[in-house]
């Protein structure tokens, strides 16, 4: 039987387990890359694990997404990250260099190769046929260590394009319409592999679009073959040398097959507040719009901001509306600077912000109170730009255009015929802005510098065998973990000191969830389905891990979340009949007894002791999820010798 890209790239990099669908297997990664809301947290837990210096190929820290110095907080944890990367031999992207997963793409990547990132979009590298996944901080800093990635052997979907994208319809219309069709659950599970002839339309920043994208999906990574489209990007960036071609056996099987005819498809929106939640840009026209936001890592590329500029040439943008551009490199901002775009979108009226995640993670450029704001990211999720009662709408670069010249939500076809924007020969190269790191004879004398906002992770306990407490918080399904741990520019300036953070956990869903979870000591979170969705952050486990969170329980998790809990040493626990989850409300005492044997069974029975119902749980950890659970989160397991 033949294999597919992913299965080719898993096959090269097996550590141990079967490559079945369902089983645990174990992967070599040869490359890592952190962002610094996350890093921070990845690089204490490296610290303790007392390896030297990072054991990958290639291992490259980032800033981007604490960008805002509103106090001393993010420039002290910038130069914590750069004092580890030069210590421990990674390589340092500084602050205004670009938004980790652009930056990656363009300088970094390989097909080919394995890479993880703590950040839930290194999917982004599947557009250059990586297998690029998002995990925990922690995971990553046992993979910096030398040690494995642990997944499910996902099963294997595929995209079959046919045809070519008219004017105005792009790679992004494709991100939304797949999302329309699978739902944010759709992908669990799963690598999606696009292909079919469609592809040979799309070039590299186009089918990172997508990969980026798939995360929204669910989905373990998206990759797309390594071809000629991809060897011309890499000979672009004078990488010429890292271009392997890779591409899935004829007779390769897939699980589910999805057909897109690209000529037929329209320019879609995601609506207010989840990205599935997809409709025709056409069917909302008229609709008034009081922001625009163009940039992220899922359209800041070169192509992306060569159109808008293109688009905005010699107009400005309404008077009600307020535009902001992001490039997403410094590459791109510099060879926009080199022709005249970067006049053209200034002469529209627009503001252009620094090469960072910016306005997408709540990071600056709120909208305004209940304000209509467009914008070319991947996520709407409700609250995440700052402004509680904000109304976001997740769309691609021309349609963003279209609403900032007409303060409406307007069908970007109707601006008549699009420019000509064509891909460079060449791009400009200046890694000037990436510091490497300290040879091993200087690395030992360099000291680590740290601010006073770093403050010790929470202590995790065993597992007990008999758990008893109450249910301090039941929500619904599709929680993300922008409800659990909110992110946004007063809160991420936390990323290191838990304690801190502990006060806005669940924020959006309940304020009161701390103290009373405080008041609880040990405490149990129901949820519905897809719990945990969005963004890798292991601060939706850890802050709950402080709180006294022991065991959580939904309908089903998102993948990065329950591997997040585990390595926390939370117990991530299903309803084995999601009706069940009906049974039990919020004040509820419960009680799970013979954990350890439930662990084995793969089911425990969860005691209501306040209406006295039993109902049963399913676990499906394996012998190492289990270990880790029983020392008390992954950490605690690497320190007994398991890295
Ligand atoms: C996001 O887009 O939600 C983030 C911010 O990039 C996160 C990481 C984080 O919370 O720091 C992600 O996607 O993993
Ligand atoms: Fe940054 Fe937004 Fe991309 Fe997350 S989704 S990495 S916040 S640009």
């Amino acid at each position: 039987m033949g294999l597919t890209i992913a299965q080719k790239i898993i096959k090269d990099h097996l550590v141990s387990g079967e490559m079945t669908a369902g089983s645990e297997i174990a992967l070599k990664i040869d490359q890592t890359l952190t962002q610094d809301a996350t890093g921070t947290m990845a690089y204490l837990e490296f610290e303790t694990m007392g390896v030297p210096r990072v054991r990958t190929e290639l291992s490259v820290a980032y800033i981007d997404h604490n960008t805002l110095q509103s106090g001393f907080e993010n420039a002290d944890d910038h130069r914590f990250i750069q004092s580890m990367a030069k210590k421990y031999g990674l390589y340092f992207s500084r602050p205004g260099n670009g938004i980790c997963h652009q930056v990656h793409l363009e300088r970094f990547g390989k097909p080919g190769k394995t890479l993880i990132g703590s950040d839930s979009h290194t999917p982004t590298g599947g557009g250059i046929g990586m297998l690029a996944m998002g995990a925990g901080g922690l995971d990553v800093a046992v993979a910096m260590g030398g040690g494995a990635y642990y997944i499910t052997m996902p099963k294997m979907y595929k995209v079959n394009l046919t045809g070519k994208l008219r004017d105005f319809v792009t790679a992004k219309d494709v991100s939304l319409e797949i999302l329309r069709i699978l739902s944010v659950k759709g992908g669990v599970g799963a690598i999606i592999e696009w292909g079919g002839e469609g592809i040979k339309t799309l070039s590299v920043p186009e089918r990172a679009t997508i990969t980026n994208m798939g995360t929204e999906l669910g989905a373990t990574t998206s990759i797309f073959p390594s071809d000629e489209i991809t060897k011309a990007f890499l000979e672009a960036e004078g990488r010429g040398a890292d271009y392997v071609e890779l591409s899935s056996d004829e007779d390769a099987v897939y699980d589910k097959i999805i057909d897109i005819d690209l000529s037929s498809l329209k320019p879609m929106i995601a609506c207010p507040h989840s990205p599935d939640n997809v409709v025709t840009v056409e069917s909302l026209k008229g609709t008034k719009v009081d922001q625009v936001c163009i940039g992220s890592c899922t359209n800041s590329s070169l192509l992306d901001m060569l159109k808008v500029a293109a688009l905005l040439k010699g107009k400005t943008i309404r008077p009600e509306v307020s535009l902001s551009i992001s490039p997403g490199s410094k590459q791109v901002l510099s060879m926009l600077a080199d022709c005249s775009a970067l006049s053209d979108i200034l002469a529209s009226g627009a503001r252009v912000l620094e090469c960072a995640c910016g306005p997408c993670i709540g990071m600056g450029f709120s909208p305004n109170s209940a304000g209509v704001s467009l914008r070319t990211f991947n996520r709407n999720f409700e609250g995440r730009s700052g402004t509680a009662d904000g109304q976001v709408y997740l769309v691609s670069p021309e349609t963003a255009v279209a609403a900032a010249l007409t303060g409406e939500i307007t069908d970007p076809m109707l601006l008549g015929i699009m420019p000509k924007v064509n891909m460079p020969d060449a791009f400009k190269i200046d890694d000037s802005a990436v510091i490497a790191p300290a040879t091993i004879e200087e690395a030992a004398d360099l000291p680590i510098l740290r601010g006073p906002n770093i403050k010790p992770f929470p202590d995790s306990a065993p597992q007990e065998d008999v758990l008893t407490a109450p249910l301090v918080l039941k929500v619904g399904d599709n929680i993300t973990t922008d409800h659990i741990m909110p992110a946004g520019a007063k809160i991420l300036p936390y990323r290191s000191n838990i304690p801190h953070l502990s006060q806005y956990c669940f924020g959006v869903c309940d304020s009161t969830f701390p103290e009373r979870a405080k008041a609880a000591g040990q405490s149990i979170v129901v949820g519905g389905n897809n719990y945990g969705q969005g963004s890798s952050r292991e601060h939706a486990a850890l802050v709950p891990l402080y709180l006294g969170v022991r065991a959580v329980i939904s309908k089903s998790f998102a993948r990065i979340h329950a591997a997040n809990l585990i390595n926390a040493g939370i117990m991530p626990l299903t309803f084995e009949n999601p009706d069940d989850y009906d049974r039990v409300s919020q004040g509820d005492n419960l009680k799970i007894e013979d954990v350890y044997a439930g662990m084995d069974s793969g089911k425990m029975v969860l005691k209501d002791l306040t209406n006295g119902d039993e109902i049963t749980l399913s676990c499906e950890f394996t012998e190492r999820q289990k270990a880790i659970l029983k020392a008390g989160g992954l950490l605690k397991y690497v320190g007994l010798g398991n890295l």
